[in-house]
Parts: C-alpha cells; structure tokens; sequence
C-alpha cells in the first residue's frame, strides 16, 4: 500500500500515529509530496483525490482512500486484531466519534484556515483574507481552553483509553505553532495531557 503525505503536516501526521499506534507503519509505503511547489495539484495525482489533499491511500488493486479518518477507519476495520483506537462497544464509538467532529470542526479546520489567512502560504491557489484568518486562530484557543477543562480529571480526552481523539488534539496542539499558539503555562492539564501522548513513540511518526 502506498501512502501520499507531507511529513511536515498535520493531516498526514495523524495518520502516521494511528499506524505507529497500531504497529501497522511498515505496511505502507510513505510517498513524499511538496505541498508549496503544488506535487498535489497535478492531473495524475487529482486522479487519486479530486480534493488534491494529502493523506490518500492507495490499495495494491489501485483503489484510493482520501480524509485522514476514512483512512483510518479503513486500518481500524482491516487490522482488527490491532489496538482499537475508534471504540469498542456502541458508545466508545460514537463518544470518540462526536469528539473526532469536534476537534475537525472546531480546533483542526480554525487552525488550518487561521494558518492560511494570516501567512498566505497557498496564495497561489486561494484568496487569503488576515482578518478572518485571526478570527479562525481566536477559535482554535479557545479550543485549548476547552480541552484544558475536559483534561482536568482525565488521562486521555476519552478518560483512561487512548484514542484516536488524542492523536487528532495533539497534531492540532502541535500545529498551532505554525500561527503562534502554545499551550499556556495555566493550561496545567493540557500541559500535563501534551507531556503524557507525546511521551509516546508513536508522536515521532
Ligand atoms: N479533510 C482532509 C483535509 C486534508 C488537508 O487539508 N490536507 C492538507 C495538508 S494537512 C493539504 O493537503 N493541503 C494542500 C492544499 O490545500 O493545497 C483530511 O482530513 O484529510
């Protein structure tokens, strides 16, 4: 199988723990591509997602994968011997399910818009407008505020399981970086959460 990616993004990034996570990373093949020089806008590759995104996930029968979490449903349902990290029982999968939304709709996608607003890094294929840009990095703090309040009681978001929320709120923490967000010194449990997933081996992928 082959994975399109950037090593230095956050979408890719999740998937990379998920398969370190699961002991699944040397069942792909990691297929470099430059983002700024466009290697994802290419006829070829829009054949594989029409959204020119990466991840996608080629199968050896040809058959693509695009979004991050439908790849990761996709090792989730084909390994199923591998640690489950999208629940188990009915409610662990639609509890993890709901906090996947939240943090995509509330934390990832502020943050990648306030990231492409405010710095102009994909001029070439859209109009950036900074004001709405710093709008989106209000949001995304005051994710970081939210997840240091669910965090105050808790090992994981879903409480002693890690799943694959963690994953996703950690790329999203990290990637803040990149729009001048970190995690604040008050922010002791989403420091001491931080500290705790990243700790893990998987964090390197
Ligand atoms: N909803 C998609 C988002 C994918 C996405 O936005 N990927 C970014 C990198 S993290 C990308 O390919 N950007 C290139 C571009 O917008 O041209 C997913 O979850 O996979």
């Amino acid at each position: 199988m082959k994975l399109y990616e950037t090593k230095t993004a956050p979408n890719p990034r999740r998937v990379r723990i998920f398969l370190a996570e699961k002991g699944l990373l040397d069942q792909v093949e990691l297929i470099q591509l430059d983002l700024q020089k466009g290697e994802n806008l290419t006829p070829a590759y829009a054949a594989k997602n029409p959204m020119k995104k990466v991840p996608v996930l080629e199968l050896e029968s040809g058959d693509c994968v695009a979004e991050t979490m439908a790849i990761c449903r996709y090792f989730e349902e084909a390994f199923p011997d591998s640690p489950r990290l999208l629940g188990t029982t009915a409610l662990e999968k639609a509890q993890i399910d709901q906090w996947l939304r939240w943090i995509d709709f509330y934390f990832m996608t502020p943050t990648g818009m306030g990231f492409q607003h405010t710095t102009g890094y994909f001029k070439d294929r859209m109009t950036p407008f900074p004001e709405w840009g710093e709008e989106c990095k209000k949001q995304a703090a005051r994710f970081f505020n939210f997840l240091d309040r669910h965090l105050a009681d808790k090992q994981f978001i879903m409480g002693d399981q890690f799943t694959a929320a963690d994953i996703n709120a950690l790329c999203t923490v990290d990637f803040n970086r990149v729009i001048q967000q970190r995690i604040a010194p008050e922010q002791v449990n989403l420091q001491a959460w931080h500290d705790r997933v990243s700790a893990r081996a998987s964090a390197k992928a």
